[in-house]
């Protein structure tokens, strides 16, 4: 018998490792005529900010591109919330946010913006979106702000 086959051992090759991050579950299914996700809008990249003061944001009136993404910096010594018009209170924003997660559904609440906290929101559909801070102001009247997206 012969037992000289220990020369081919040293053939191993060990690259069989690899850890399979193909992109291949991101691809959609094409060759359909109906259009439904191709019109989704994504994130553009541009960042806004809106200065949270006491007691007022600045700049007041903002028109943005869709997909934009807007960060709240809360710079005054004052605990602030950002309340889209439709809500009176934090309690009815906290709600909507659990209720909703549409994309014109946004805001934050005063204990989550507290001095030098920040709050972004990209928006992602076109609107007008009026706010308020509930502790200064009311809608449309002392500090109030409106973000319009094209
Ligand atoms: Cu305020």
């Amino acid at each position: 018998m012969k037992s000289l086959l220990v020369g081919f051992a040293a053939v191993f090759v060990v690259v069989g490792c690899g850890d399979g991050t193909s992109l291949s579950d991101t691809s959609v299914s094409s060759g359909s005529d109906d259009e439904v996700v191709s019109d989704a809008v994504v994130p553009n990249g541009q960042v806004v900010d809106v200065q949270v003061l006491d007691n007022s944001y600045r700049p007041l009136d903002l028109t943005i591109e869709v997909g934009t993404e807007v960060r709240f910096d809360n710079k005054g010594r004052n605990e602030h919330n950002i309340l889209p018009d439709v809500v009176k209170s934090d309690a009815e924003l906290i709600e909507l946010l659990a209720t909703d997660d549409s994309p014109t559904v946004w805001g934050v609440v005063s204990t989550e913006l507290t001095p030098g906290d920040e709050y972004s929101h990209v928006f992602l559909e076109p609107g007008v979106y009026p706010y308020y801070c509930s502790i200064h102001g009311v809608p449309g009247k002392g500090m109030y702000g409106v973000i319009v997206v094209e």
